[in-house]
């Protein structure tokens, strides 16, 4: 099974980091979209990451797919809370982290990707604000940010929050300061103190 693409973009980070929990090998391969376009279209036409080419050479995408076939492949085992309220409240926190990086990554591609002279402000503006508000509520998620989210096992909600965390770091520490997410700053500690996120890092 390979895993294709740079732990630079949140959503293989959240798929390495998912894969290294389940305990499921992979090997990893840096492709850029951007820099291997024309290699990386060969494998997949899609040219998104993360890909994950199966054992029996089929391809997915989407990181929430692929997690879903990890947890089908390590016998349902899932990182997720058991009990039906707390379940609810993972999903509705793992959305929020990937609304946090889908909004960033717009604003990196309208930023980096777009000639200055046809980019369009307004809505640069509703991107941002669209992150800051999905980030306050990341740091409203984790509270002082000293412990898991669902107590001592640790979960997709977790793990999706501090990738998100790590990323955004990474790319907008103007715009989501540590400063007013001092939860976020020591939750992301203590998440990428793990060997699991230590075994996925972000090359740049
Ligand atoms: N919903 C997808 C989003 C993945 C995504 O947008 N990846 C970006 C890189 S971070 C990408 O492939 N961009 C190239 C493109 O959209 O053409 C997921 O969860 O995997």
């Amino acid at each position: 099974m390979q895993l294709i693409g740079y732990m630079d973009s949140p959503y293989v980070r959240r798929v390495g980091v998912t894969a290294q929990f389940l305990e499921i090998p992979y090997e990893h391969r840096e492709l850029s979209i951007f820099r291997d376009y024309d290699e990386f279209r060969k494998i997949n036409p899609l040219v998104k990451v993360p890909t994950l080419i199966c054992d029996d050479g089929q391809i997915l995408v989407d990181s929430t797919l692929i997690i879903d076939y990890l947890e089908s492949l390590a016998g349902g085992q899932r990182l997720m809370p058991s009990d039906e309220a707390n379940y609810i409240r993972a999903l509705n926190v793992i959305g929020t982290s990937l609304i946090a990086m889908e909004k960033a990554v717009q604003m990196i591609y309208e930023l980096k990707h777009r000639p200055e002279e046809v980019q369009h402000q307004p809505w640069l503006d509703r991107i941002q604000e669209q992150l800051i508000e999905a980030t306050t509520l990341m740091e409203q998620s984790v509270g002082d940010g000293s412990a898991w989210l669902f107590a001592s096992e640790i979960t997709q909600a977790d793990i999706s929050t501090a990738i998100t965390w790590r990323f955004l770091q990474l790319h907008f520490p103007q715009i989501v300061t540590e400063a007013a997410h001092p939860g976020l700053v020591k939750f992301s500690a203590m998440a990428e103190a793990l060997p699991e996120f230590q075994a996925c890092p972000i090359s740049l």
